[in-house]
């Protein structure tokens, strides 16, 4: 087996900032953190209220509570196996027998603390909305005409959508500047790459960054047009040539695509190892970035006119508005 690369995480976010960030607004209110090297214990103060989700398959936990008077949604999730820990693992940890049967044995394996990390993102102080993004929900599928576009979801978004400040914090290097992969200072065709933070950096198996424009005014895929057209294919090249010299990983390795509808309305792109399979990378949500460049190549307009399919979430605001508006 070819062993697995690993990287090295480039200064990922502590905990402690996190924990400044709940304690006290800083002075431009902008929630933008500064760096701190302690990692002092925020999480020993939440009071957690309610389980919102949780899977043993993907062993995580979303867990809404309390930091102080604030609301907070945190998320745990069990880090992958390294390949190159495992030596470690097998040397270094406390071994008990479940049970033994024939040729078949389990046990209970104790590793040692460094090999025991938990993933912690803590979203505070945490919106209704937020709760309710990580909610276990049905979801049901969403027919907009470019008209529906125009008359039910833009309205919506313009008055409900979740804030963009820390894509702003990243553009403006009020936080995570350190973290960034590749910019492009552009302010036609710029943009930023850096790690979602949904990945913890350490394995290339769960590959993750994306592209965020300069530009602040394209919300979605609903507002490209072919004068995009350079801003995408420079986000594609720069993306996989940055992704490949970083991580040594190809472009056939990579899944490069936009969420429709996204969460957060200010453009960005997706980049996931191929084979990583991530929540919302199924065709339902996803738009490959190789196909919305082809499709604005053979027409100009065609995210402006064409019918787009989408799910949302059962208590989500638009589902309702859709629904009002006799679309569902
Ligand atoms: P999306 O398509 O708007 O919605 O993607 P989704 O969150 O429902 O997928 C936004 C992407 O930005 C997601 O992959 C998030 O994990 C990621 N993301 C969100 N926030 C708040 C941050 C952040 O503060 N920093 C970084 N690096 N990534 C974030």
């Amino acid at each position: 087996m070819a062993p697995k690369r690993r990287t090295d995480s480039v200064g990922s976010d502590k905990l402690s900032q996190i924990a400044k960030k709940a304690k006290t607004d800083n002075e431009n209110g902008d929630g933008a953190v500064t760096k701190d090297p302690e990692s002092e214990n925020i999480l020993s103060e939440f009071k957690m209220t309610t389980v919102l989700r949780d899977s043993a398959r993907e062993k995580t936990v979303f867990v809404h509570g309390k930091l102080g008077d604030q609301d907070a949604v945190v998320i745990l999730e069990k880090t992958p196996i390294r390949e190159d820990a495992l030596a470690e693992l097998f040397t270094g940890s406390k071994l008990k027998l479940e049970m033994k049967n024939d040729i078949y044995s389990t046990y209970r394996l104790q590793p040692p603390p460094q090999q025991n990390a938990i993933k912690a993102t803590v979203v505070c102080p945490a919106t209704e909305k937020h709760v309710k993004k990580y909610q276990r929900q049905e979801s049901s599928l969403v027919k907009e005409t470019g008209e529906d576009y125009k008359s039910i979801t833009l309205p919506y978004i313009e008055k409900q959508s979740f804030s963009v400040q820390w894509v702003h914090n990243i553009l403006e290097k009020k936080a995570e500047a350190e973290r960034i992969v590749y910019e492009d200072p552009d302010p036609e065709l710029g943009f930023v790459l850096l790690p979602d933070f949904k990945w913890d950096q350490k394995q290339i198996d769960d590959l993750y960054l994306i592209a965020i424009v300069r530009q602040r005014d394209i919300k979605s895929l609903r507002d490209l047009t072919s004068k995009h057209l350079p801003l995408l294919q420079n986000i594609f090249q720069k993306g996989k040539e940055t992704i490949l010299q970083r991580y040594g990983l190809a472009a056939s390795q990579l899944r490069v695509y936009l969420h429709y509808q996204p969460s957060y309305y200010h453009l960005h792109v997706h980049f996931n190892k191929l084979g990583y399979e991530v929540p919302g990378c199924g065709v339902e949500r996803a738009h490959l970035l190789a196909d919305v460049i082809q499709n604005l190549e053979a027409d100009p307009e065609y995210y402006k006119t064409r019918t787009l399919y989408f799910p949302l979430r059962a208590d989500h605001g638009l589902l309702g508005q859709f629904t009002e508006a006799g679309r569902l």
